[in-house]
């Protein structure tokens, strides 16, 4: 039978059932997330869940009696049915557990239901619990107080990743014990099985270390956090918390329990005034230092060459192996500024002792980071566990055995596989989940910026295509990241996980080409009504108004058009004032030549989204052919350059969110066919500038004009000066001169080439981040 006349026999058999004075009854389906690699509704009765179901595990074997008790609290969530468990088989009725499947996937599971009763067959424990995992998302949101039918059904499951993982940084902000069981409860949900514990922060120190208790009595309070991006306004409280070992190994249990193995991050050398403060004579100047309470990267880290680091970090290790039996162990690597070093005696002596000589890519001091990494890896090697770092541990030379974490971008986990060590795949281009996930910031908490969308998540391909079929086996994993500099409350922490956790947990598990966007969201609206039952801070954003444009240059158009995930009505109006649903109705694709303000409204009953709103801008070279000399930077391309002409400004949420386009090596220069003799006068291009990232404005702008393309005369050239100091801004760059007329204008736009003295990269280039070149 196909498999909508079967849906539609139960839809029969449940009204004639519930007709007949039974019990009411709550189907279930199968459609959960993350999507299971073979799902095959059978022939045959359904099953009802009732009272009188029992849960049968096999007698003696503690860890599938564990699983069934999982399964009936989950049973009991939904339905309030209490189930019994029991090692005793029956005939009928029955849940039965076992794990004698033969895969070599150890986590793989069948899941088959029959009128009989339901069987879930696992390669281990993991695979048992997966199987309940799929059982218990089939159940609807409608269950409680009815019995529940499962149409017979035969699943086959395995995921495609052996590493699927979670960061969460308690460093920053620290959430109680109560609240990192509740995130390993939405990992075991989403059948992920690393969490990525990041312990230890600049701005606090927060797990006990019993050698060393001035860690956590002092490395884990700042005297006070910075209010916003580093506004220079503190809140003037104290702010700390640790995790006590006892706590810790309590953690460790419960996720055990859920076949989630905990990973701690101890990060090194950088990354560290926790630590220096409890210990400054560990840092090269001897401090004094202080726990940070403001957000970035710092120039006080370990002394590389200070001897007594290496015995206070076998002691700090040694007692972290105690506490989490993982196999890996994290220690960071990321983000250590070697400025200290350069001046320190005793770092430079390291470097003539160990020989560490400078390449053309790596400094001596490089060398010497790779120098501690490799001690550290020993340390952990000699202790029977293994290392995994961020990706900076590839600069200098990769410790032997290391596993990388390549969070800039996905080189560090290409560099590392072809060198032949394991990468797990975290970029910050899709998954930093402490990125936004709505171009609507004013109505949602500060974040650090950024914007990655649910879909942008979902789109993630952790496998590049350039990799051999070896190399790719390197890829062992997935994981998405939550750093926490701007998420102070439990509440928030959920808001910016979820629903970007569903999307990832299909990357994780699902195999690429059974992925789909819409089925995807499909099944999202019934994970969240899950979420509404357990009460979790979901974001409402994927039903935010979804806005494309394109600018149509044969047209000389701008096109905009919108949508949502559930089709609401939209309504618009194009001169800047409210909508409401007696303004224009959204039918099909807009299209103006002269500059407007749109705003848009999506209309639901019970789910209220922001207004989207978008200025258009026309001005001459709106919507004209564009070419640059240069491309962009790869990770900073975006939409491309016709982003520079489509009408829209870049805007103030930072330059990760698509708006500015990056680049780094060369001076850029832009060709516009402004398509007829134009007469212009003025030329305006908006930067944004970050110099803590490297990002500085234009030192230059240079006019030329030509009527036939070959000619060109300069007509304006302008000098603009360096930032002297830290900032982050936009900055528009105009140059006005008298009225010339052309076709063909060249934009010659001069990169800032050297880092200024001041800067820690100085003489190095700068990256520089343009949008909207306006000509008037
Ligand atoms: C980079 S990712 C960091 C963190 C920050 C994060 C903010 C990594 C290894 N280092 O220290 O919290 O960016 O997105």
């Amino acid at each position: 039978m196909k498999k909508k006349s079967k849906l539609i026999l139960y839809t029969i058999l449940l009204t004639i059932l519930t007709a007949c004075g039974a019990k009411e009854i709550s189907q279930a389906d199968y459609e959960i997330i993350p999507l299971p690699q073979k799902t095959e509704i059978v022939e045959g009765g359904a099953f009802v869940l009732n009272n009188s179901t029992v849960i049968v595990f096999p007698k003696g074997n503690a860890e599938l009696e564990r699983i069934a008790r999982f399964l009936s609290e989950f049973v009991q969530f939904y339905t309030g049915k209490t189930l019994t468990v029991s090692d005793t088989k029956k005939d009928e009725n029955t849940i039965l557990l076992e794990s004698e499947l033969k895969h070599e996937n150890k986590e793989a599971y069948t899941l088959n239901i029959t009128n009989a009763g339901i069987t879930i067959n696992g390669a281990s424990g993991a695979g048992v619990f997966y199987g309940i995992q799929t059982l218990r998302k089939s159940i609807c949101a409608d269950a409680e107080g009815k019995d529940i039918l499962f149409p017979a059904v035969s699943i086959e499951d395995y995921p495609r990743f052996g590493y699927r993982g979670m960061h969460l940084d308690v460093g920053r902000h620290f959430f109680p014990v109560e609240f990192i069981k509740e995130y390993i409860d939405i990992m075991a949900l989403h059948n992920m099985n690393k969490f990525h514990w990041h312990l230890t922060e600049d701005q606090g120190w927060r797990i006990e270390i019993k050698k060393y208790p001035e860690l956590t009595e002092k490395g884990s309070i700042r005297k006070q956090t910075v209010i916003g991006r580093n506004s220079g306004k503190y809140d003037g409280k104290p702010y700390g918390g640790f995790y006590t070992q006892a706590e810790a190994k309590e953690i460790v249990q419960y996720a055990q329990d859920r076949f989630i193995t905990v990973i701690p991050e101890i990060d090194l050398p950088g990354h560290m005034l926790g630590a220096l403060t409890a210990y400054p004579n560990l840092g090269c100047t001897g401090g004094p230092y202080e726990v940070i309470g403001e957000w970035g990267v710092f120039d006080d880290v370990l002394c590389a060459g200070n001897e007594d680091i290496y015995t206070f970090l076998d002691n700090i290790l040694s007692e972290i192996i105690e506490i989490f039996p993982s196999e890996y162990i994290h220690i960071g690597g990321d983000e250590c500024p070697k400025g200290r070093w350069k001046e320190c005696p005793k770092c430079q002596t390291k470097i003539k002792k160990e020989n560490l000589k400078a390449d053309k890519n790596h400094s001596a001091e490089d060398r010497l980071q790779s120098y501690v990494i490799s001690r550290v890896e020993k340390m952990l090697n000699d202790k029977g566990r293994k290392i995994i770092g961020w990706d900076e541990i590839l600069e200098g030379g990769l410790a032997p055995n290391a596993t990388v974490m390549s969070w800039r971008g996905i080189e560090g986990a290409i560099a590392a596989a072809k060198e032949g060590h394991d990468a797990i795949m975290t970029p910050n281009s899709h998954l930093y989940f402490d990125y936004y996930q709505t171009t609507d910031i004013e109505n949602v908490p500060l974040s650090i910026g950024g914007y990655i969308p649910l879909q942008k998540v979902y789109g993630f391909e952790p496998v590049p295509s350039n990799l051999s079929e070896n190399e790719t086996k390197h890829i062992i994993g997935v994981q998405a990241n939550l750093w926490t500099e701007y998420i102070p409350s439990t509440q928030q922490v959920e808001y910016m996980i979820m629903p970007r956790i569903d999307a990832l947990s299909e990357v994780q598990w699902t195999m690429s080409d059974k992925k789909d966007y819409n089925s995807f969201l499909n099944r999202l609206f019934k994970m969240i009504k899950l979420y509404d039952r357990k009460g979790y801070n979901y974001s409402k954003s994927i039903f935010d108004i979804n806005a494309k444009t394109k600018s149509n240059s044969d047209k000389g158009v701008i096109e905009l058009s919108l949508s949502t995930i559930d089709d609401a009505p939209v309504y618009y109006t194009l001169d800047g004032t409210t909508p409401n649903q007696k303004s224009n109705k959204y039918v099909e694709t807009l299209s103006f030549s002269e500059s407007v303000n749109v705003k848009a409204i999506a209309i639901r009953p019970n789910i209220q989204t922001p207004v989207y709103s978008q200025e258009f801008h026309i001005n001459k070279a709106t919507m004209k052919p564009i070419q640059l000399n240069v491309e962009p930077h790869r990770s900073y391309t975006f939409s491309g350059v016709s982003a520079l002409v489509d009408g829209i400004q870049g805007n103030n949420n930072g330059y990760k969110d698509g708006s500015w386009i990056g680049f780094y090596n060369n001076d850029i220069e832009a060709l516009i066919d402004l398509r007829e003799t134009t007469g212009i006068s003025e030329v305006e291009v908006g930067t944004y500038i970050c110099t803590g990232d490297w990002i500085f404005g234009a030192e230059s702008l240079t006019i030329s004009v030509s009527d036939d393309g070959e000619n060109y005369k300069i007509i304006s050239a302008e000098k603009y000066p360096l930032s002297d100091n830290h900032t982050e801004e936009v900055k528009k760059i105009k140059t006005s001169f008298l009225p010339v007329n052309g076709r063909y204008i060249k934009i010659k736009i001069g990169k800032t080439n050297k880092l200024p003295a001041w800067h820690s990269g100085a003489g190095s280039p700068a990256f520089m981040f343009i949008d909207e070149i306006r000509v008037n």
